[in-house]
């Protein structure tokens, strides 16, 4: 087991070899680390590793490649950075190619300054290159100097692959379905995010600052192993919800209105997306019970249609159903109310989708049309991990009573897709009426 993926090393050799069993045949795949990016002058954001190439590997460091050869027998090859004392005293511990060959199981190892040698023999005389070009362009050039090589050495009995081939869509299709170990770290990324979010409204008060209550859920995150949020914490007062994205999180929240938390941690890689939305002072207003009851509604109702062969239009379908009908009760949405349904007019308050994938990015990969001409919705299948989150948000625009103005709510869960329906990951943090009630009651 390796401290920094709570994933066995097993497990990333088998990624490699089920990766490798899709490939080609005769045909090289090169999957890059990610690299450190300068925050400011000589100071470094907080690393974040490639997703793919940490998939694959579960290796930790930057300015590392994967190198998978598939031809008579299946080789998994990693060049990363050498043992260097004088920078290890100041940037800290390297793992060297001679320990990263036994901890993390590769065939063979090599120190980076080896690359430019060595790489283009292992792409010599294959029939397909893969690897994802267009994300890294410094990468790119790397890779097409190796094919110059090649191409230019032909006397030499060299010669270059001539296929290239996109690797990213193998890779994710394999994302997209998450083992069991990947659910155990999730559920616990989800349990740090959930009592992050319990927290969140415990501390809940008229006067304090949005960023106080955000540096309470960082804090849950950080102290529980978790030392980034999988996004930019999300911390809206009042109308600030209404804002999609809102991360300015620097204004007073007000007793009267209600505040809606988008937070999720990052546990080993793997993201938590929560929200949750709370009157401030603990206590919902008439109209704000409405409107949240009506989103709660629709949550509830699709995490309970959540099975294999679902999918996310039927989702949508009764999101939409649920919220057009309760907007028509309350009067925000007149008509007839079948043919409100038919022309999805919950969609003028419910601005967003459904929800999406989740993994190791937190809107994770994997297609959500499939076939040909990607027409057709992909349906759920056990394993799958995604969100449920369906809100309403009255700007202000909008030719509504007063008391809905300025309202912003979304709920938001993590589901996994399990054989027999359902699991809901998120479901510590509290979302009932009454529950958010008792928490907040001081
Ligand atoms: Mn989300």
């Amino acid at each position: 087991m390796n401290k920094h993926t709570r994933i066995d090393v097993t497990e990333f050799v088998k990624r490699r070899f089920d990766l490798m069993a899709q490939m080609p045949e005769n045909s090289v795949a090169l999957i890059p680390a990610g690299k450190e990016v300068t925050r400011s002058r000589d100071t470094e954001f907080l690393f974040c590793q490639d997703k793919d190439f940490y998939y694959l590997t579960g290796f930790h460091e930057p300015d590392a490649l994967l190198v998978l050869v598939k031809s008579i027998e299946c080789e998994s090859i990693l060049f990363c950075r050498a043992k260097d004392p004088e920078q290890e005293v100041w940037h800290g511990r390297r793992v060297g190619a001679e320990q990263a060959e036994s901890e993390f199981n590769f065939d063979v190892t090599y120190e980076l300054a080896e690359l430019e040698q060595i790489l283009p023999l292992y792409i010599n005389n294959r029939d397909a290159v893969l690897f994802a070009q267009g994300s890294n362009s410094e990468f790119d050039s790397l890779v097409f100097a190796c094919l110059d090589i090649l191409r230019g050495a032909g006397k030499q009995g060299l010669t270059a692959p001539k296929t290239i081939i996109d690797i990213r869509d193998l890779i994710h299709e394999m994302r997209l379905i998450k083992s069991p170990s990947e659910i155990k770290v999730m559920r616990e990324a989800n349990e740090i995010s959930a009592n992050a979010h319990k927290r969140a409204m415990q501390a809940s008060e008229q006067g304090l600052f949005e960023y106080q209550i955000e540096a309470d859920i960082l804090h849950e995150f950080a102290y529980n192993g978790a030392r980034s949020a999988a996004y930019g914490s999300i911390v809206a007062g009042g109308e600030n919800a209404t804002i999609l994205h809102y991360t300015d999180n620097d204004e007073v929240l007000m007793s009267d209105e209600l505040v809606l938390i988008d937070a999720g941690a990052e546990l080993a890689g793997y993201a938590a997306d929560i929200t949750r939305t709370f009157p401030v002072n603990g206590k919902f207003t008439k109209h704000q019970a409405q409107l949240y009851n009506l989103v709660l509604a629709a949550q509830e109702a699709v995490i309970a249609s959540i099975k294999p062969g679902s999918n996310f239009a039927i989702a949508n379908d009764i999101a939409n159903t649920v919220l057009t009908t309760g907007l028509y009760e309350l009067g925000i949405l007149t008509g007839d109310l079948k043919q409100l349904i038919i022309d999805k007019a919950s969609k003028q308050y419910f601005i967003h989708g459904i929800g999406h994938w989740l993994g190791l990015d937190v809107h994770d990969v994997g297609d959500y049309q499939i076939n040909e001409d990607r027409q057709q919705v992909r349906e759920f299948q056990p394993g799958m991990v995604l969100t449920i989150e369906p809100g309403l948000y009255f700007d202000g625009e909008a030719n509504v009573d007063e008391n809905y103005q300025g309202i912003g709510i979304r709920i938001e869960d993590n589901i996994l897709v399990t054989e027999a329906g359902y699991e809901n990951l998120s479901v510590n943090a509290p979302k009932t009426v009454s529950d958010i009630e008792a928490i907040m009651k001081k």
